[in-house]
């Protein structure tokens, strides 16, 4: 579709107005919302933070709960060229810090239980507007914008604009702002609705969180661009879904809820009868959970591969083999290769750097121009850090990483961030933090922490104090108190080693 407006909500119009008064938006309570009243409340939100003098560019930081208006406000900042900023609910106050003194926002939006936290944070950073949402869609942002016109013409939108600023984590402690682009989501989104042939008969059942690509841009976008339905969850809840599967016609989940869905035993193939797709990715998928899921329901799960500075990367097949322990072809547009450390290319089945090119690639890094610069290559490919080969009909497996990065329940940990508050606990000497295969999440967070022998140090106190600084799915599911950590010639501890020693902690 070619429009006049880079905006990736003028995209989403094009198809949306077209569903006349179809359910766009579907509770779990029975509370429909069509087209025509997403879009009004869409516009007054829109026009209440244009009404602010916040002008396009400037970002706007949210960290609420899913909700029917959290997704009108997503839809706002689009339509108002307002870079949109979404936080884990799960951050504490020592999390958010770092990120509203970074991201510079002009306006928060943000749970009421949290209001004090941000209006401290927001004098701190002299922002003048902070409004608040509740899970229920209660507070100031619906309040003040109730009033406004239902009416807002969209901004706009130059080519290159940054439509989100989402962060990652990252090796060395601070993370990093991701600045993805109205075209980058626009073309990466055409191409996975396309791909896996969305169109306006389908429902979605949407059970993932909104702040990162997976819920966000994958799972909307298909469902928006294509005028899908969406079956509104606010979380992945089996009992829900299993309650809602037989109204839907595709479900996104990261390989847990494969998992707790097979753990049920009532997931079969009359339940499925309506499904068309099961979409998996934001971590490796087991063949062993592939197999089941064909053997219990009749369907192939289709795995698929992407990472926040590139959305979407690969895919399985929607027509054709899926082969189960790889993440699929290279999607239409986008260019992936194999290279090995000296930046040479390297032959089918060969394990290397796995490199993307593509309108899907970011545009950089918030504030970060020389990590940017060094994170592409010359030729404009991006370098992801994933270790993958591709084999002889081109389907690419990711065989590890280069980085330090631990999976849990598709959440991305970075070790070096725990141990730097494990470190700092009086008694401990150093710690080493590891990712263990886990049943539930894939892998399960663990800490080897070594004591100094000044003072006795407790599991739950490491456990407590972690909890105060760091979000939930970061702490570790397991201590382990040591005499020693095993070391190479050059000193670097040897994680291998101790994945090796603990590999059976969780099963
Ligand atoms: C919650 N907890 C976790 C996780 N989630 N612990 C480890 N790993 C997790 N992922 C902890 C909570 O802090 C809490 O701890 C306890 O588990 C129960 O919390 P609850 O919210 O009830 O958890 P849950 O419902 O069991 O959640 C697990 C989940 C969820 C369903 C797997 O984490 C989830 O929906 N994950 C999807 C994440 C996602 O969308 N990833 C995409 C990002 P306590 O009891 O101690 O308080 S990656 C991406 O977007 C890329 C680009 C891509 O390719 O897709």
């Amino acid at each position: 579709m070619t429009l006049k407006n880079c905006n990736l909500f003028s995209h989403f119009d094009a198809s949306l107005k077209k569903t006349d008064n179809k359910p766009i938006l579907i509770l779990d309570n029975g509370t429909t919302y069509d087209y025509e009243v997403i879009k009004g409340k869409s516009a007054q939100i829109a026009s209440l933070l244009i009404n602010l003098k916040v002008s396009p560019g400037e970002r706007i930081s949210i960290q609420i709960e899913k909700s029917p208006e959290s997704l009108f406000l997503y839809l706002a900042c689009l339509r108002a060229g307002l870079i949109y900023h979404p936080l884990n609910p799960g951050y504490t106050e020592s999390e958010l810090e770092f990120f509203i003194s970074d991201a510079e926002p002009t306006v928060i939006i943000c749970d009421p239980k949290n209001l004090s936290v941000f209006e401290k944070l927001a004098k701190k950073n002299n922002i003048n507007h902070v409004f608040t949402l509740d899970q229920d869609g209660q507070g100031t942002l619906t309040k003040s914008s109730e009033s406004e016109k239902k009416i807002f013409q969209s901004y706009i939108t130059p080519k290159d604009h940054v439509a989100a600023l989402l962060y990652s984590s990252g090796t060395t402690g601070r993370p990093k702002g991701i600045m993805l682009t109205h075209q980058n989501l626009i073309s990466n989104t055409q191409t996975l609705v396309d791909s896996w042939q969305f169109t306006e008969r389908d429902t979605l059942l949407h059970a993932l969180p909104i702040f990162h690509v997976h819920g966000l841009f994958v799972a909307i976008g298909c469902a928006l661009l294509s005028g899908a339905s969406m079956y509104w969850l606010p979380k992945f809840d089996v009992a829900r879904i299993l309650r809602n599967l037989s109204q839907c016609t595709a479900l996104m989940g990261v390989p847990t809820y494969y998992t707790r869905l097979l753990a049920t035993n009532n997931i079969t193939h009359k339940n499925c009868k309506n499904m068309r797709i099961f979409i998996s990715g934001s971590a490796p998928l087991l063949e062993e959970t592939f197999h089941d899921f064909a053997t219990k329901t009749g369907h192939e799960i289709l795995e698929r591969y992407g990472m926040t500075e590139t959305n979407m990367n690969t895919s399985n097949p929607i027509k054709g083999k899926r082969k189960p322990g790889t993440v699929g072809l290279p999607l239409p547009g986008v260019e992936v290769r194999i290279m090995d450390d000296e930046g040479q290319s390297l032959e089918k089945d060969m394990i290397g750097n796995l490199q993307v090119k593509g309108p899907n690639v970011f545009k950089g890094y918030w504030k970060m121009s020389e990590k940017t610069a060094e994170d592409f290559t010359n030729d404009g490919y991006f370098k992801t850090g994933d270790k993958a080969k591709i084999d002889i009909d081109g389907y690419v497996s990711i065989v590890g990483r280069s980085k330090d990065m631990i999976i849990s329940g598709g959440l991305n940990v970075y070790p070096k961030e725990v141990e730097l508050i494990i470190d700092d606990i009086d008694g401990v000497m150093e710690s080493a933090v590891i990712g263990i295969q886990h049943r539930d999440l894939g892998e399960g967070v663990v800490a080897i922490v070594i004591e100094s022998g000044s003072i006795k140090v407790k599991e739950e106190d490491i456990i407590k104090l972690c909890k105060q600084q760091l979000a939930g799915y970061k702490i570790p599911k397991k201590i382990i108190l040591a005499k020693t950590l095993p070391r190479n010639s050059m000193a670097k501890v040897q994680k291998n080693i101790l994945r090796e020693n603990y590999k059976d902690l969780f099963i």
